[in-house]
């Protein structure tokens, strides 16, 4: 669930405006994730962006799936989302005309890809996720439309598995910069406008992700003090992380199920 966070007490609080939806490359309404854990897929390597690769649904949460590339460890999981241009059905590649990849430190020799591959699609063929599931991905804004003070969603991209309240603090040409509202500068960053890893006010609500509370860490933009400090340490608030954070986040123990509560998606947590 969504926890104790509430937008409303929040922009009250702060006195800032949401950003308008028109600004973000994201649907109007979180598109619906039809996925389940064990699905497979085609997806580019986000580590090899030229390589596109069979991949696993390790776990779905709102419209967003947390995926783990084929012959590679569980170090390097990513997340998506189900209206992503980086990911497919299976067979997409070869109407391209391209060939799958290896993943980027597929755990045996390169040579041994071919062999793999033709094992894992013959077990694999009533796994893949069928075409429906993937979803149109939404048009790019015309231009950037942010303006600093905005209130936005984003992706923590430390804790890529976290969203987050956070304030457009600066823009630069095609660029916003992301700071998160209560955590002192340790986790913003740069982005274009129309990256997929920022969503509007609300869009966590709406698709049924967890949203993580703002840290105690200073009021957001308005405290960047010269102590502001970079640490990622535990929170004096860790516990209400903990309380407040769908098990979605965390760690997955395998066999564990849980609902979110979540009315149009199944449950956000299937695993
Ligand atoms: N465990 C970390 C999570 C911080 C996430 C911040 N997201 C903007 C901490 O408590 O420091």
């Amino acid at each position: 669930g969504t926890g104790s966070f509430s937008w409303g007490e929040h922009i009250a609080e702060s006195g800032d405006r949401p950003a308008p939806k028109t600004c973000f490359r994201q649907a109007t309404i979180p598109p619906e994730n039809e996925f389940t854990p064990g699905m497979k897929l085609e997806s580019r390597d986000p580590r090899n962006s030229m390589s596109i690769c069979i991949a696993t649904v390790i776990y779905t949460s709102g419209s967003r799936l947390c995926l783990r590339l084929d012959g590679s460890d569980n170090r390097n999981d990513f997340w998506s989302l189900v209206d992503s241009e980086d990911i497919h059905p299976y067979g997409w590649c070869e109407s391209k005309g391209e060939q799958l990849q290896p993943p980027l430190g597929f755990a045996k020799n390169a040579s041994c890809y071919p062999v793999f591959l033709n094992k894992l699609l013959q077990e694999s063929m009533s796994m893949m996720a069928p075409k429906s599931c993937f979803k149109p991905a939404p048009s790019h804004p015309e231009k950037n439309k942010f303006e600093v003070g905005m209130k936005l969603e984003a992706i923590d991209r430390k804790n890529p598995h976290l969203i987050g309240p956070a304030t457009v603090g600066d823009i630069d040409g095609d660029k916003i910069y992301v700071q998160f509202d209560g955590w002192r500068g340790a986790f913003d960053y740069w982005c274009r406008y129309d990256s997929r890893d920022i969503f509007y006010v609300g869009w966590c609500a709406l698709a049924g992700h967890p949203i993580q509370p703002p840290g105690t860490k200073g009021n957001l933009t308005h405290n960047k003090g010269p102590g502001s400090t970079k640490s990622q340490s535990a929170s004096p608030n860790l516990a209400i992380h903990i309380e407040t954070q769908s098990p979605s986040v965390g760690i997955p123990s395998p066999g564990s199920a849980r609902s979110t509560g979540s009315k149009r998606h199944s449950p956000a947590v299937n695993r």
